[in-house]
């Protein structure tokens, strides 16, 4: 590369004055073995501009000088992480997902809450957006209005510092949103580009007219069709219409503009030197625009990712990317990095599997693992130290269109709308459906968008009206956890769901979340059932133990760690037979009825020892962890 020579100095020179010649060394072996792609990629989003030379240049100073005041502490981790890349694919691995003020308060209300994830075997807590919000409606904090200071209603930056530092002495890894595509519309560089200043006009996209937007609204899809039809909002003070996939207060950020690019990528590395260890890339397959598409997915973002990948693996190594690109499956791996393509670039170390998660649910409505079996087929080897991350549920709604491609392909087959739109149905609790939940954003009943309740309540513990019932709910509870445990991923529980925790309409008396129904799975912990989970006689407590069992033995079988083989072997339709290497089988059968499923070989039950040979008869709703005898 022939401008090789005027960037190595401008990353060292904010280093000169550290005393450790080590960093300044680590900084010259890391920027060797990343300058490649980091060059190459972002030549090709802005080389064709005449500063790039001079915004690369100034891009690697700024990136040198993150790197000089990236704590000691931090640094260490670094080296062990560089040393250990697939530190996170252990079978240890656990991640939790909550929002702050519902697990803890404030954050130093989280911090107490460390021993509990600690019974848990937590490893990695993702906290849901507590930077500052937009004042009033911020979808639940996913409108960044600063990116540099802590939400007051949860703390203060030191409580930041702190917890992060708790939570690693504990060792346990915080997860961070990083909400990349958009920023709220009283964010500094909004307020900016509304007052006029040209430069921070251009970190949007604006258009005078509707012309641009009628084009591009003609291939592009609605997130919240409902609640935010369209993807551009008029903005008096802008002069015109702003980009604004999701709700209109979240204006997107163009990433055509190598500005933005840049202030993102230390503003990342800053939080990144906070003690934040895992980013969420919220919204990463919609970062770059292109007419005539669906401006999802484009090259240009992997584009982006790949960069942003190689900035952190030069300045804070110990970090992990985790892209959350709720697309089809076939769009899924390139998330992760590519081996051949545009010259075999590593871009998110993790990415999440939300087909699967879809798929599951699907075949639970079905009571058929067809669905399951095709998104499983479809899901590729995944490149060294790379992982998805498994779960049941999260804080947003189970998106079906993901599942179109399996929708069409597995049988029964048919009309894949169809198909998901009856699914989608099931969950809103229609005809004999044990499910309690809500159709999310599809106003036509027979357009499948999205569903939202708690786990527990869409799998029939809210209708449950005797004992039979409930264990019938607990049993698909548990099945569903067994499968994300078990898959080979990074599995991450959501908070509420290790109690069987249920829907909170509560949200309804909330005006600035009314219109959205994915606040139904969004509870605060629940005290009592916290104080009962270790009471067999409770839901709260069949579901934690019940859990508790699969996570211990979980830990004690390096089959089940994310890299290791994962093989669908042969069953009835209803049962999934995923086979982790030669010794481990997790069964799920996903129907009310019996199901007899063969077997190879001498096994014995994971959990209670006992054993099987030739044949076993799976219980309804039956999850059955199998290592050979
Ligand atoms: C993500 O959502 C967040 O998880 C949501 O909570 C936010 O509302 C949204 O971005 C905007 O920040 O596909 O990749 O269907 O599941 O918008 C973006 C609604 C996403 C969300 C969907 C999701």
């Amino acid at each position: 590369m022939t401008d090789f020579p005027d960037s190595l100095p401008a990353l060292l020179a904010p280093l000169a004055a550290h005393s450790h010649h080590a960093l300044r060394d680590t900084a010259t072996r890391r920027y060797t073995a990343q300058h490649a792609v980091l060059h190459q990629r972002l030549h090709a989003l802005y080389g064709h501009r005449p500063d790039f030379a001079l915004w690369y240049g100034k891009l690697l100073g700024a990136i040198g000088s993150l790197l000089a005041q990236r704590p000691a502490a931090l640094q260490a981790q670094d080296a062990r992480r560089e040393a250990d890349p697939g530190w996170f694919l252990d079978q240890r691995m656990l991640g939790y997902c909550s929002y702050v003020d519902r697990l803890g308060g404030t954050l130093r209300g989280v911090a107490h809450r460390i021993p509990y994830l600690e019974e848990l075997g937590v490893r990695y807590l993702h906290l849901l957006p507590f930077l500052r919000p937009r004042a009033g409606e911020n979808d639940g904090g996913f409108a960044v209005a600063s990116f540099d200071e802590v939400d007051p209603k949860l703390g203060e930056n030191g409580d930041l510092d702190m917890l992060a530092a708790k939570l690693r002495n504990a060792g346990i890894s915080l997860c961070s949103d990083f909400i990349l595509n958009h920023v709220a519309d009283d964010h500094a560089w909004a307020k900016g580009a509304k007052a006029g200043d040209q430069a921070l006009r251009d970190y949007f996209l604006v258009y005078p007219d509707r012309t641009m937007p009628d084009r591009y609204e003609a291939t592009v899809g609605q997130v919240f069709p409902q609640v935010a039809p369209g993807n551009f909002t008029h903005v008096e003070a802008m002069g015109g219409w702003v980009w604004t996939t999701f709700y209109p207060y979240q204006w997107d950020l163009n990433y055509a503009n190598p500005a933005v690019f840049a202030d993102m990528a230390q503003t990342l590395l800053r939080l990144a030197n906070r003690g934040i260890e895992v980013f969420r890339l919220d919204s990463t397959a919609f970062l770059w625009k292109r007419e005539g598409t669906n401006c999802m997915n484009q090259p240009e973002a992997h584009m982006l990712l790949q960069a942003l990948r190689a900035i952190v693996a030069i300045a804070a190594p110990g970090v992990l990317l985790k892209a959350e690109a709720i697309v089809p499956t076939r769009e899924l791996p390139a998330y992760l990095g590519s081996e051949g393509g545009n010259g075999g670039a590593a871009e998110c170390h993790i990415a999440y599997h939300s087909s699967l998660m879809a798929a599951a649910w699907g075949a639970m409505a079905e009571q058929d693992a067809a669905l399951l079996k095709a998104v499983i087929a479809r899901t590729p080897a995944l490149p060294p130290a790379a992982s998805w991350l498994s779960y049941v549920r999260c804080h947003d709604d189970i998106g079906w269109n993901v599942l179109k491609a399996e929708a069409a392909e597995a049988p029964p087959g048919g009309d894949p709308a169809a198909r998901l739109a009856r699914i989608a149905r099931f969950y809103t609790g229609e005809g004999n459906s044990y499910a309690a939940g809500a159709s999310f954003q599809s106003s036509d009943p027979n357009a499948a968008h999205g569903s939202n309740g708690a786990t527990a309540s869409l799998l029939g513990l809210q209708t449950a009206r005797d004992d039979v019932e409930r264990r019938a709910a607990l049993r698909r509870d548990l099945l569903l956890h067994g499968l994300a445990l078990a898959f080979g991923a990074l599995p991450v529980l959501y908070m509420g769901d290790e109690l069987a925790q249920q829907n909170d309409d509560s949200y309804r008396e909330r005006p600035q979340h009314a219109m959205d129904s994915r606040w139904l799975q969004r509870p605060y912990l629940d005290e009592v059932a916290l104080q009962h989970r270790h009471d067999a006689s409770t839901a709260a407590g069949q579901m934690f133990m019940g859990l508790r069992a699969l996570l211990s033995a979980r830990r004690r079988l390096p089959a089940l760690a994310a890299g290791a083989p994962r093989t669908v072997l042969p069953s009835p339709p209803s049962v999934l037979a995923l086979a982790r290497g030669d010794d481990f089988i997790c069964l799920c059968n996903f129907s009310a009825q019996r199901q007899p499923q063969g077997l190879d070989g001498v096994w014995s039950d994971c959990l209670t020892g006992q054993a099987f040979s030739g044949e076993v008869v799976l219980e309804p709703y039956a999850l059955l962890w199998l290592e050979r005898a």
